[in-house]
Parts: C-alpha cells; sequence; structure tokens
C-alpha cells in the first residue's frame, strides 16, 4: 500500500500513518515523482492540481478536513475515485465554544458595552430573556448538530435547517426554502455551518438578511462564500448608523486571508477571527485516517462525499 501526504505538517502525519501501517510506504507530496506515483491513497488537504493529475491507481482520497470545496473544484479531482472527508475528528467541540461565545457576545451585550466603554459611559442595560433569543442554525452535519445541540443545552431556543428534513432532539429542525424563511423570521443569532456548494454559495444575499428581525445578529465559522459580504456590509449600516443587522462574527471570508483593504476590518460592528474557530484536532484526524484505511484495506468504502451534493 502507498500513502501520499499532502498538508502543512505531512511530516508527523507520515510519522503517524507509517506507525498504523508499518509494511506501507508513506511519503509526503515532496518525495520524488517516481516515489510518489502509483499511490492507492492520498491524504491531503487543498492539493496542488499535478499531485491529482499524476496519479493512476488511486483507491481512495482522504480530505484532511470537513470541508470539500477546495477539492470538489480541483479540475484534476478524478471522477471514479471515492472522496472521504473529516467528519467531526474533533472539531465539533471547539466549534461549538466559537458559536456559544458568539451568541453570548449578543446575547449579553459586549458589543454595546465595548462603545460604552470608548467613552467611558456606565448604562447597565436590561438581560433579555433566553427564551426570546431564539438562535438559527443553518447546516445539520455531525458538526452543525453538535451546535445546535450545544446552544439549546445552554438554554436558548434553537432553530435548525437543513437541506432535507432531520430530526434532532431539543432543536426545532426545519427544512426546504420555507423552512429557511421561518427560521430567519425568528433568529436573534443566526449561525452558518452550512458546506460551500453550488445551492449555498451565496445563500445569506440581501433579500435574505433582510428577513431577519432587525437587531439580529450573524455569526458564520462555516465558510466565505455562504454571504453575500457587500449584502452584509450594507445591512450592518455604516459607522455610527446601524442598519438591519445590529452586529457579525466572522471566521471565514470569501478570500482568505482576508486583503487589508476589506472594509469587514474597520467595521465597528463586525468580530473577525482569522479561520480559527474549530482547528482540526491532530491526533483525532490522524485516529480517523487510520480507520478509514483499515476500511478501504477490508473491501469496505468509507462513507463518501456526494460530489453533486458538494459534501
Ligand atoms: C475544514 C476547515 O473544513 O478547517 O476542516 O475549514
Amino acid at each position: 500500500m502507498k500513502i501520499v501526504v499532502h498538508n502543512d505538517n505531512p511530516d508527523r502525519w507520515c510519522r503517524a500513518l507509517q506507525a498504523a501501517f508499518p509494511r506501507a510506504t508513506v511519503v509526503t507530496a515532496e518525495a520524488p515523482a517516481e516515489v510518489r506515483r502509483g499511490a492507492d491513497y492520498l491524504a491531503v488537504w487543498q492539493p496542488p492540481e499535478w499531485l491529482l493529475a499524476e496519479q493512476t491507481q488511486l483507491k481512495g482520497i482522504i480530505n484532511l478536513g470537513a470541508g470539500v470545496d477546495a477539492l470538489l473544484d480541483n479540475p484534476e479531482l478524478p471522477a471514479d475515485v471515492p472522496v472521504i472527508k473529516l467528519r467531526d475528528a474533533g472539531m465539533a467541540a471547539p466549534m461549538a465554544d466559537y458559536v456559544l461565545y458568539g451568541v453570548l457576545h449578543f446575547y449579553r451585550g459586549f458589543d454595546g458595552y465595548d462603545h460604552q466603554q470608548q467613552q467611558a459611559r456606565w448604562a447597565p442595560q436590561p438581560l433579555p430573556d433566553k427564551a426570546d433569543w431564539p438562535v438559527g442554525v443553518l447546516g445539520l452535519g455531525a458538526i452543525g448538530r453538535h451546535v445546535a445541540q450545544a446552544l439549546a443545552e445552554a438554554g436558548f431556543p434553537v432553530l435548525g435547517w437543513s437541506r432535507s428534513a432531520k430530526h434532532l432532539d431539543g432543536v426545532d429542525c426545519r427544512h426546504g426554502e420555507d423552512g429557511l424563511d421561518a427560521v430567519l423570521a425568528q433568529a436573534q443569532s443566526l449561525v452558518t455551518l452550512l458546506p460551500d456548494t453550488a445551492d449555498t454559495r451565496g445563500l445569506i444575499n440581501a433579500e435574505r438578511l433582510a428577513k431577519l428581525p432587525p437587531g439580529a445578529s450573524l455569526i458564520n465559522p462555516g465558510r466565505g462564500a455562504l454571504i453575500d459580504e457587500s449584502a452584509l456590509l450594507d445591512a450592518l449600516g455604516d459607522g455610527d448608523t446601524p442598519g438591519h443587522l445590529r452586529g457579525a462574527l466572522l471566521d471565514v471570508f470569501s478570500t482568505e486571508p482576508l486583503p487589508d483593504d476589506n472594509p469587514l476590518w474597520q467595521h465597528p460592528r463586525v468580530w473577525i477571527t482569522p479561520h480559527t474557530s474549530a482547528p482540526t484536532p491532530l491526533d483525532g484526524a490522524i485516529d480517523q485516517v487510520i480507520r478509514y484505511l483499515h476500511s478501504f484495506e477490508a473491501g469496505k468504502t468509507p462513507t463518501a462525499v456526494n460530489p453533486d451534493a458538494g459534501y
């Protein structure tokens, strides 16, 4: 068995996979072409086109992250090789912390207190009832489900939305266009955790932002392409004049790193983190990939990504 690894920490991955499969050839994409070629498996994050193009006998491609958008967009991705992705290899818990922080930021009024502090203004604001703070979670995959349930456990009414109907204890699950409208109409905080696919790109546009209650907040740790950034800026209003939306906590952007001159950086009601909401935990990810490779070698293809759906 030959495995080629490409990501930003390939040596650590090669050591772990070599220890799990001592008889395998495990190399990084830096190995000479004659060593890399003829791989059975690629374990990769955002691989270069040549790495996919040069392979002739792949049994599987393992995406070393949860989002497969970059891999599916790679023009050299072979159509007949199953793509397997990481499915909550320990990312769901940090993601739930990130989202809970974001929801509490707006629910507890830290955005307003930030502003008051700059003016040395002491003005306690009333604390809303959690029951009056429905949170919408768009995307109920392995990570979205965990986040929705963590928010419900924290006491918020949670409305979840997914492409197809789902049932989740403690979460009011909706689907379809009507379901999306119902979630948008109620969400005081909207959390976007959908994958980047042809159906979801630009989903949160001006029209849908306008369907949120006035003063709603947006938390996007999913994918930048879900949000029309210029519609978001319009909805946030400029400088001192708030718009329809109260604020946004953003972790992902249509271009990353976020360019220096992007107006989101300077906006007083936007909080930015650099795509760090739920870093993939190395040990959990390695264990999951080892399990995938064992399944492949036992003749059982692990659950593959559906390239048409995009996840
Ligand atoms: C992922 C990510 O998809 O880190 O895993 O964005």
